[in-house]
């Protein structure tokens, strides 16, 4: 019976031990679990949203050499966007996105005569999302 008792006593507290030991495991479980529901809506939101332009849209800029910036929420894939400059005329070109610069900037070197233009990006954001939109400007006379 004197013997059982010290067993019973040791077995208790290797379960408090226990016990003390997986609570913090569980707590970091259920952080991460809480941290992965709060974060994934907004990684599911990170497609690209353009919050910059240059030249604004509905902006003017004088005739000439423009240096075109398109400046987004997120990393942009440049490999995987596109970029369709149309004229005055209406007719429609791809335009050369340059390859380096920041990784949410777009950048694209252009000579415009004076007129209404349009430049139509199309872009893949980190998350997989293609976005697209349009920038209409005004090229004015020297
Ligand atoms: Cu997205």
């Amino acid at each position: 019976m004197d013997s059982a008792a010290p067993r019973r006593y040791t077995a208790r507290r290797s379960a408090d031990r226990e016990k003390g030991i997986a609570l913090p495991y569980r707590l970091k479980t259920w952080s991460l679990t809480l941290l992965a529901t709060v974060m994934l809506p907004a990684l599911a939101n990170a497609h690209a949203i353009l919050e910059e332009s240059t030249p604004a849209i509905d902006g003017s800029v004088k005739a000439g050499p423009v240096d075109l910036t398109l400046r987004y929420n997120s990393r942009i894939d440049r490999g995987r966007s596109r970029l369709t400059l149309t004229r005055p005329d209406h007719t429609k070109d791809a335009i050369a996105i340059a390859p380096d610069g920041p990784p949410d900037i777009i950048r694209s070197h252009l000579d415009l005569t004076p007129g209404a233009y349009v430049i139509r990006w199309q872009v893949l954001a980190v998350d997989g999302h293609i976005t697209r939109g349009d920038v209409p400007f005004t090229v004015t006379g020297p």
